[in-house]
């Protein structure tokens, strides 16, 4: 029996900032999340890995229009057509249901819109990948019961066992505060992590990470991967590096083990930010500011400008977004805050 290569990516948030009918044309940042998606899944497009695992938030919401849905499914389609299984698991930003049309039903793409296993022989291995989709309640009370659902699921003992998920564990860590997940209803306890799965796949967690021990110390034999976001969904992910997994798992007669991953890199635009007092300017001043500020700045990069003010009657006088649009470079995509 040889090893299985796994392309394990998450959160695309497909359609995110991609009106399909847009009003105002402008730059978007939607195009470089399909960019990512597509480069991501290059490696199977290749026929460098025996399977791909998505795990979770495909889309950026569960309201999307078909067009959307055609358009995040025709790659996975080639890959499944290819040979190679595609497994998708929904996220809560799916709202835990992927939804497809005639046109995407394929033999060979298996989603857990609830809890299952799909059972798959490659490489002369028997191999389990059990999962399901994003529990939204309480998945601290949830997960032992969920387990046991899946223990009873094996018909003979497979050489490989994942479990895929959508969830947050103990000790996985998010934003440039390093917020720690611990103790709350949306958590999984570290200790309800069973030992016999080779890993345990998730998406959910934006920034790229591998869980190990719980926060007790005590070892999780069966480790939990985050490939993280494929692009930066938000500022608290500004200094993180973007991508996706490649694990290979190697047979044993107990579920398996990994033998190697490696975090591939993807592109990623610079996220800037710039703080501007507004007292004591006029709008003039502030978009002079604004334009002297931003000659500095990466011309291709997403930037969040933030204004300060204490009086509260100066805010009628700030510039309007579009006004601050006018001033800046066409490529840059800004976000805009009074404070
Ligand atoms: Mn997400």
């Amino acid at each position: 029996m040889d090893s299985i290569r796994i392309l394990f990516l998450a959160d695309t948030h497909l359609g995110f900032d991609l009106p399909l009918k847009p009003r105002i044309k402008r730059r978007r940042r939607g195009p470089d999340f399909f960019k990512n998606y597509d480069l991501a899944l290059q490696p199977a497009f290749q026929k460098k890995v025996d399977m791909v695992i998505h795990g979770g938030d495909l889309f950026y919401r569960s309201k999307i229009p078909d067009l959307l849905i055609s358009m995040a499914f025709e790659p996975l389609v080639k890959i499944a057509d290819s040979g190679v299984p595609v497994i998708l698991v929904p996220g809560n930003h799916e709202r835990s249901f992927i939804r497809q049309s005639m046109f995407e039903i394929h033999d060979n793409i298996y989603i857990f819109n609830e809890l299952k296993y799909f059972h798959f022989r490659i490489n002369n291995c028997d191999i389990q990948i059990s999962g399901f989709p994003c529990a939204r309640n309480n998945i601290r009370s949830e997960f032992k019961k969920i387990i046991k659902e899946i223990d009873y699921t094996f018909i003979n003992f497979p050489h490989i066992h994942l479990l895929c998920m959508h969830q947050a564990i103990e000790g996985a860590q998010v934003g440039i505060q390093n917020y720690t997940f611990r103790t709350n209803h949306d958590t999984i306890r570290a200790n309800d992590i069973p030992n016999d799965f080779a890993a345990i796949l998730s998406g959910h967690i934006h920034r790229r990470q591998i869980l190990s021990h719980g926060l007790d110390g005590r070892e999780m034999k069966s480790k939990v991967f985050y490939p993280g976001s494929i692009e930066r969904t938000s500022f608290a992910e500004k200094n993180e590096k973007k991508g996706y997994l490649i694990i290979d798992c190697i047979p044993t007669k107990s579920g398996g083990e990994i033998e190697n991953f490696e975090f591939v890199d993807l592109p990623c635009r610079a996220m800037k930010e710039i703080i501007l007092q507004a007292e004591c300017l006029s709008k003039t001043d502030l978009l002079n500011q604004i334009v002297y500020k931003i000659s500095s700045i990466d011309k291709n990069c997403i930037l969040r400008l933030r204004i300060k003010s204490n009086k509260k009657t100066i805010i009628n006088e700030l510039p309007k977004l579009e006004e601050i649009r006018n001033v800046l470079p066409e490529t840059v995509n800004i976000s805009y805050k009074v404070e």
